[in-house]
Order: C-alpha cells, then sequence, then structure tokens
C-alpha cells in the first residue's frame, strides 16, 4: 500500500456499484485507506456533513476534505495518485471518450437496469432497451480496447471505464438471477462478456465486488422477484 502520511477514509455501502467504483480504484492505486461503511436508513452525521447536497455515498474524505460523486471521486483519485498505472488515458481525445461513454453508463446502462427493476410489466420492453444499450457498449469496447493486449477498455490493464463498468459484473448477473433480467448473449456482446470475466478475476475486484450470493439476498429483499 502507498502513501502512509495521507488520511483517507472511504464512506461506502457495500451493494452500492457507486461505492463499489470508489473502493475499486483505491485498492487499484494501493491507496491505504479506512472504508467506513454507512447505515442507509439511518445517516450519520459524518455522511450528512461530508456531502450535504445530495447526502449520498460514497464520500471519500482526504485529509479532512470530502469529495462525492463517484466519476468525480474516481477522477479524483487518478489525479492524486496516479501511480505507475494512470487509470484516464493520455490522450485528450482518449480522455474525452472515457468521460463520453462513462456518462451512457449513467444515463442509459444503469438507468434501464433500474428501470427493469422497477418494473411491474414484467419488464420485456426495458429489458430490451438494455440489451440493445449493451450492444452500444460492445461497440465503444470494439474501438477503444485494444482486444491483443487484453480484454479491458484499457487493453492488458483496467482504466477508467473499467472501473466505472466493474460493478456491473457482479450487478446484471444478480438482477439476472433474481428477478429475471436477459442479459445481452455471449455471441452479442463477446467484449463485455470476457471484460466482466476478467473484472471478476481482477485481485482489486476480488475484495471491492460484493459476493454474488449475498447481492442477490439483497436484491430480492429490496425489489423481490418478478
Ligand atoms: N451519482 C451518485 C449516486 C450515488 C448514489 O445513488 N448512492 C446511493 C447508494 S447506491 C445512496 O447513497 N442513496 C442514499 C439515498 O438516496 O438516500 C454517484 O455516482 O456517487
Amino acid at each position: 500500500m502507498a502513501s502512509h502520511d495521507q488520511d483517507v477514509t472511504l464512506l461506502t455501502f457495500w451493494p452500492s456499484p457507486f461505492s463499489i467504483r470508489a473502493k475499486l480504484a483505491l485498492l487499484f492505486k494501493g491507496i491505504d485507506h479506512e472504508d467506513l461503511p454507512q447505515d442507509m436508513d439511518n445517516k450519520s452525521n459524518i455522511l450528512l456533513e461530508s456531502n450535504p447536497v445530495h447526502k449520498k455515498v460514497p464520500v471519500l474524505i482526504h485529509n479532512g476534505k470530502p469529495i462525492a460523486e463517484s466519476v468525480i471521486i474516481v477522477h479524483y483519485i487518478d489525479e492524486v495518485w496516479p501511480g505507475k498505472s494512470p487509470l484516464l488515458p493520455q490522450d485528450a481525445f482518449l480522455r474525452a471518450q472515457h468521460r463520453f461513454w462513462t456518462d451512457f453508463i449513467e444515463k442509459k446502462i444503469f438507468d434501464s437496469l433500474v428501470r427493469f427493476m422497477r418494473s411491474n410489466d414484467g419488464g420485456a420492453a426495458v429489458n430490451e432497451e438494455f440489451i440493445q444499450n449493451c450492444l452500444l457498449l460492445e461497440g465503444a469496447l470494439a474501438e477503444l480496447g485494444d482486444e491483443e493486449e487484453g480484454p479491458f477498455f484499457g487493453g492488458g490493464s483496467m482504466s477508467f471505464l473499467d472501473v466505472m463498468l466493474a460493478p456491473y459484473a457482479v450487478l446484471i448477473p444478480g438482477v439476472e438471477q433474481v428477478m429475471g433480467l436477459k442479459p445481452a448473449s455471449r455471441e452479442q456482446c463477446p467484449r463485455l462478456h470476457k471484460l466482466f470475466g476478467a473484472v471478476a478475476e481482477h485481485p482489486s475486484a476480488k475484495v471491492a465486488l460484493p459476493p454474488i450470493d449475498k447481492l442477490k439476498e439483497y436484491i430480492q429483499a429490496r425489489y423481490g422477484s418478478k
């Protein structure tokens, strides 16, 4: 682990895909930190004071200064601890591509997944929308990620977009197994399947991602089956 002169605390909620991103970025960079799990039904003073605008996790507190919003947190981590392998590419156009597809994950992938989970009509239409969004992401992966170098958007090493997507490696199977989501097939999205497989095997992701059975119990309790 790096830099013992830094005081780094992360406010988290274990099933939160947003918390998982921030945790993964810290682990990937080897940053010593304290993980402070939060009770979402009884928000702590530290959460309310450090994220008074949204009152949500994750919040990174670095030497007493709070940073909220997972995308902003991962960006901050990458700037403060560039280390041997920066998450964002050096090239400005590629950086813009990573930001564009991050925005797509928030606005399209996450949104269609949550609408599926909340749907009370079986969710077939929104499930199809979700698959179409995965196909678009597959196209981006084929364009941006060098398959010969490795399975990630960053080729052989995780990059910004890989961290953004990593929580879905467990979230999608969780929603599939509890709620009957039909994910894009291996034939439709071979690169995404490889990426999620590689995420599941990544040493930092193994620590950051919750076990699938625990996540399934949470999804079942919170959303029920379809
Ligand atoms: N856009 C935020 C979303 C964070 C978020 O929605 N966090 C949820 C947990 S998954 C939360 O703290 N919810 C508490 C609440 O809504 O009161 C991010 O990227 O960090």
